[in-house]
């Protein structure tokens, strides 16, 4: 069922924002009908004519005035934390959650398996699994949604935004873009497919071996990449760079994803998809301490697609070796 107002409650945050949907109805509701009652109580009850005590008009009453401002500040405030508090938690995707890519494009979802299976304008995922999305688009801004998940998040160009969610039921759920992206954008949409992990499984791998499509998995294209742009003659280990010392080329690459990057001037960032897609892009903007700025940059020679596959090497990088220490 795509119930448009009600639609499936499909995803772990579901149930949660209704609940916060329907208190917020039922807080409008309750007070509207409230203050609605006590008027037309009182303007009957004061009509003209009717035989009441108009001897001592009050003209303000402190304790009323308390009541009506602190009830409804306290209740804002419950609610305003409940919110913030489930905003946190779709803002922070867990750290077992499976991967996906999506690059935004007018008109169309194209999204990114860790295997390197591709899909246009659908989105197949197993159910009770938390899925983390790393998106980004190659044009406009568009923005993710699918309301079955309760989940929407804006993407954008220019760097990763990032979202994720946990299918709670198998099914097909229609999926959209919610931010008007030109002429055909009200036929930006798609189908998210929830799966049971065995039937997803058998899926993956029966699109990863399809005749005729070769799919290389993200990381070894990834890496594919990284030797034919030549990344290694300055990214390389000694043996490839020789003996220039490494502050006038770049340091190793491992273990750099999710480490914190010292900058020039002492600002520490945390390497994430969207720094490392900068580092690539726009070498310039953030200078790591004890370098040169002689990093060229990528912008316009590659596409975000070959972008997502030297991240997805990257984070392969030194993952079984000891963390890099001081390069
Ligand atoms: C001419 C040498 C050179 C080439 C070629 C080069 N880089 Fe770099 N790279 C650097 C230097 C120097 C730095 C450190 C200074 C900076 O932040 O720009 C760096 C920084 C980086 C960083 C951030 C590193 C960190 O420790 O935070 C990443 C990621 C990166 N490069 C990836 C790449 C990729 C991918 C390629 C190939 C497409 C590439 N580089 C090609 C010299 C190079
Ligand atoms: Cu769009």
């Amino acid at each position: 069922m795509n119930n448009p107002v009600f639609p499936e409650q499909a995803s772990s945050f579901a149930v949660e924002v209704d609940a916060i949907y329907y208190l917020l109805w039922a807080l409008t509701i309750g007070f509207s009908l409230l203050v609605m009652a006590v008027l037309i109580f009182l303007a009957y009850r004061y009509r003209r004519g009717a035989r009441v005590d108009r001897s001592k008009p009050v003209h303000s009453d402190l304790r009323v005035e308390l009541l009506w401002s602190v009830v409804p500040l306290i209740i804002g405030l419950c609610v305003f934390a409940w919110s913030a508090h489930l905003y946190a938690r779709t803002r922070i995707p867990p750290d077992d959650a499976m991967e996906i890519y999506v690059i935004g494009k007018r008109w169309m979802w194209q999204m990114q398996h860790g295997n390197g299976v591709r899909e246009n304008a659908e989105l197949h995922i197993p159910v009770n699994r938390n899925i983390k999305l790393t998106m980004i688009s190659q044009d406009v801004i568009h923005s993710f949604y699918v309301p079955a998940f309760r989940v929407k998040h804006d993407v954008v160009p220019g760097t990763y935004t990032r979202l994720w969610f946990r299918p709670t039921k198998t099914g097909r759920y229609r999926l959209y873009c919610s931010q008007y992206c030109g002429t055909q954008h009200s036929q930006m949409d798609g189908w998210v497919t929830v799966m049971e992990p065995e039937a997803f499984e058998r899926w993956l791998e029966a699109e990863g071996n399809e005749a005729n499509v070769k799919t290389v998995g993200l990381a070894d294209a990834g890496k594919q990449l990284f030797d034919q742009m030549a990344c290694g003659s300055c990214h390389g280990s000694n043996a490839q760079t020789g003996s220039i010392p490494a502050a006038q080329r770049g340091g190793s690459l491992n273990g750099l994803y999710g480490s914190l990057v010292k900058l020039k001037g002492g600002r520490q960032v945390k390497a994430d998809e969207a720094y490392l897609r900068e580092s690539i892009m726009r070498p310039n903007e953030k200078i790591v301490d004890g370098y040169w700025a002689i990093m060229p940059s990528y912008e316009g020679q590659l596409t975000e697609e070959q972008v997502l596959q030297l991240i997805a090497y990257i984070k392969t990088l030194g993952k079984s070796e000891p963390p890099r220490g001081g390069q």
